[in-house]
């Protein structure tokens, strides 16, 4: 169909073939002809309204002036993959950027059911309560695929998202761990700008998104749950050496003994370990998300977490690394993307790939091949 009859089609309401007949679904029977037209008439092309687009200036002053709605259509401004919208999003952190940085950023793992969102819940409803602005943002690198779990958590989070001191963002979809490590990031800095001082960041504790939320937040809380002994034996070794603190969590009714049992296996266990931040000793703590116990606790402990590493410098060390860190890793991206869109590459690669497969090449003669054959076709570019 070419461009002029699918656009007759669409004002028509009604597919019709090229000799003028009405066209037959495949899954149409020969018989029932005037049925199916009648079923496969689309309903009439719904209006898009489209929301006039704001300045940079809009953006920057409603942002800083802590306005929500603003704030949130800053945010979908820098989850859009749109490049007009990329360069309006960048024009915006620029201005902005005076005034990001001024908050402490807690990032909140565990597995799923720990009770991040119960925890979150308290701990910020706790926090509001004090005078706090909090934020709560997700990295969920799975949202593409499962439509978002935080959006799930907004309604187990009721009572913080109604609290006028909070503000709640789901999680960006976007595919790629990188680019939700972006737009994470720099919703974070919106945030911030927007006056918000406390940053909550909820990853569920699996695959790489424990690092990538270890990269953008100051103190790093492992929720865990009693059973400890299985988990000290197995993979949980890798993210005990990332956190500055383990909770177990659910220290409630029955579970309350068992918690400081656990408490007292991770405990030992963690004086083994290297702590994730120099001169911080990673303990293991108790609190029950549901009950709203030891979450006044956890406080004091980020507190003397922040005071502590303020005083010697490392607090702020940890910050420019994650700078420099976010800074290499948006280049190996972007390389990257730009390396396997090349049509040279995207012709070369899969020849390449058979004779590697085959044994006609060695591995590092082809890669070098396709390297050279990419920065030729670079040649003629500035
Ligand atoms: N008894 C008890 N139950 C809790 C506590 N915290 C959370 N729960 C329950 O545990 C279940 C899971 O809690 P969530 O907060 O949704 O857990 P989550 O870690 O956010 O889970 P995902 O988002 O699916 O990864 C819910 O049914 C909570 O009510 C607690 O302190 N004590
Ligand atoms: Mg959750």
């Amino acid at each position: 169909m070419n461009g002029e009859e699918k656009r007759r089609e669409q004002e028509s309401g009604q597919s019709a073939a090229s000799d003028g007949q009405p066209r037959r679904p495949e899954w149409a029977d020969d018989n029932g002809l005037s049925s199916y037209v009648q079923a496969e008439r689309p309903p009439a092309p719904k209006r898009v309204v489209r929301r006039k687009e704001r300045s940079v200036e809009e953006y920057v002053q409603g942002v800083l002036a802590g306005d929500r709605t603003i704030l949130a259509q800053a945010i979908t401004l820098v989850e859009s993959n749109a490049s007009r919208h990329m360069d309006l999003a960048q024009q915006v952190l620029n201005e902005l950027l005076p005034h990001v940085g001024r908050s402490i950023r807690i990032g909140v793992t565990g597995v799923p059911g720990a009770g991040k969102s119960t925890f979150i819940e308290a701990f910020g409803t706790f926090l509001c309560e004090q005078g706090h602005r909090v934020a709560v943002l997700a990295v969920d690198p799975t949202s593409s695929l499962t439509g978002g779990s935080i959006l799930g958590d907004k309604t187990r989070m009721e009572a913080l998202a109604r609290h006028p001191h909070a503000f709640i963002r789901p999680s960006p979809s976007g595919g790629a761990l990188g680019g939700v490590h972006r737009k994470t990031r720099e919703t974070m800095m919106l945030c911030e700008a927007a006056g918000y001082d406390i940053i909550l960041v909820e990853t569920v504790g699996v695959g790489q998104s424990e690092f990538v939320v270890r990269g953008m937040v100051d103190f790093f809380l492992l929720l865990a749950l009693t059973g400890a002994g299985d988990e000290l034996q197995g993979m949980k070794r890798g993210i005990m050496e990332l956190v500055d603190a383990i909770v177990i969590n659910k220290a409630d009714g029955d579970n309350k003994e068992k918690a400081r049992m656990a408490q007292n296996e991770y405990n030992q266990f963690l004086h083994y370990l290297r702590p994730a931040t120099p001169g911080w000793e990673t303990k293991a703590y108790t609190c029950s998300a549901l009950l709203g116990e030891g979450i006044a606790d956890m406080w004091r402990v980020i507190q003397t977490f922040v005071e502590t590493t303020k005083r010697s410098g490392v607090f702020f060390d940890r910050r420019r690394q994650q700078q420099k860190d976010w800074m290499h890793a948006m280049i190996k991206e972007y390389i990257e993307t730009r390396f396997f869109a090349d049509p040279i590459v995207k012709e070369k690669l899969p020849m390449l790939e058979n004779s590697v497969i085959s044994g006609a090449k060695p591995v590092t003669a082809a890669v070098r091949e396709l390297i050279e054959a990419y920065e030729r076709s670079l040649g003629g570019e500035v």
